[in-house]
């Protein structure tokens, strides 16, 4: 086998990853919630020789011989897992926060059960019951709604839901939802109708991990998330649970639906649960609170609506109904002006997903980039005028700030990553 810098064994690919890392670099503000930029350390156990082996199985019990290092690996992986959460079993095998779900879902059910989620275009997610999804497809779903008044998710409505439907599981935890999660509140309701309780807590682990959140521990009986968003570590998934549920979840994970695990992910998940116990990881996620909470000040001063008029984490939801662009026109406008964020529904929106009233923005990538709650009022700004006035005037003035702002904040440059 012949060994080759990439640059000369395939040009073309290379080519590639630098212009990524270019564009991530330099492009633009990147204010996708669920998105965020993981340190060198990261990107090398990623990178590195534990790609190379089939670990079908758990520590001590694998299909394959020659696993010993895949079991250290996976071991601390889990252990800090359980640790970081305080969670009594974690299992760091899920390829993706959906798989996750898949999983999570037969470990304690089957086809046909009754789930009770979020309605989706009130902050949910594919996976917790979309008809074009697995989980819509072979559930039986029905929904809670954010309370019309308060665009939060209040105990009366959800309990009245949970009554009605009588579900074998209600889970609670968001893509969408700039308010904190109430798992006690969540517990009550669901002790009330006897069913479990499962959070999917992909866009606030990081949040969660670091105390600026409250934990789902002890009160739901099973935990997912993603490892790549507010928690700054490699794309994939995590299950946690309580001890009881601990072989299932196992099982529905290896062997009902996934094979071989990632290891080198899962190598890189290990990484990022160290990395998340460390007080500037704590000082991080207090960071994010305080630069979302600016931004919606900001933008609020400026008179933009936001869902629930605010927020406790780190997106906030603004709300165009009253504006005259769309989601669609909004996301194109601030695109335009290298201001990268996503069209969402919100609450009760009148317009198809596709197009949508609403915009949604996070902080945890710029946070990471080292922005303060300064550069937060600036963007906020910038982004209301944009929203006020979509015009190439103002989208002109507005990518030259964006630029002078992101040349203040190097990402990777100066380090030893390459693309
Ligand atoms: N795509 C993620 C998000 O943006 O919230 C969820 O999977």
């Amino acid at each position: 086998m012949e060994h080759r810098d990439l640059s000369e064994a395939d040009p073309e690919l290379y080519e590639t990853l630098k212009n990524e890392a270019s564009r991530q670099e330099k492009e633009g503000l990147e204010m996708i919630a669920s998105e965020n930029f993981v340190p060198l350390q990261i990107l090398q156990a990623q990178g590195s020789v534990m790609t190379n082996k089939y670990a079908e199985g758990y520590p001590g019990k694998r299909y394959y011989a020659g696993c010993k290092h895949h079991d250290d690996a996976e071991n601390l992986a889990r252990e800090r897992a359980c640790e970081l959460f305080n969670a009594e079993h974690a299992n760091v095998q899920p390829h993706s926060g959906t798989t996750a779900n898949f999983a999570a879902y037969f470990s304690v059910l089957e086809a046909g059960d009754k789930i009770l989620g979020p309605v989706l275009s009130h902050g949910g997610h594919l996976s917790h019951g979309h008809h074009v999804n697995f989980s819509g497809d072979l559930f039986n779903f029905e929904t809670y709604a954010i309370n019309q008044e308060t665009e939060r998710f209040e105990y009366q409505d959800v309990l009245k839901a949970a009554k009605k439907h009588d579900p074998d599981l209600i889970i609670c935890g968001y893509s969408a939802y700039p308010r904190k999660v109430d798992f006690k509140m969540f517990r009550e309701i669901a002790d009330e109708v006897d069913a479990i309780l499962m959070a999917d807590i992909a866009h606030i682990s990081g949040l969660v991990a670091a105390g600026v959140h409250e934990n789902p521990f002890p009160e739901c009986d099973i935990v997912t998330t993603t490892t790549h968003k507010s928690i700054r570590g490699p794309r994939g998934g995590m299950i946690m649970c309580q001890k009881k549920y601990a072989d299932a979840v196992d099982k529905a994970v290896f062997p009902y639906s996934q094979g071989g695990p990632l290891m080198h992910q899962i190598a890189a998940k290990a990484v990022c649960f160290k990395e998340a116990s460390k007080p500037e990881f704590k000082n991080y996620a207090k960071q994010i609170i305080k630069n979302t909470s600016a931004l919606a000040e900001s933008l609020k001063e400026e008179g933009i609506e936001l869902v629930s008029n605010g927020t406790d984490n780190h997106l906030v939801l603004i709300d165009l109904k009253k504006e005259d662009v769309t989601g669609r026109e909004a996301e194109e406008a601030l695109e335009k002006a290298n201001i990268i964020v996503n069209k969402n529904m919100v609450p009760y929106d009148p317009e198809p997903p596709m197009v949508t009233s609403g915009i949604r923005i996070g902080t945890p990538a710029l946070t990471t980039r080292g922005m303060k709650t300064e550069e937060m009022k600036e963007i906020g700004k910038t982004v209301a005028d944009i929203i006020k006035r979509p015009e190439p005037d103002v989208i002109e003035r507005s990518r030259e700030k964006v630029e002078m702002l992101i040349e203040k904040f190097p990402l990777y440059r100066g380090s030893e990553v390459e693309y």
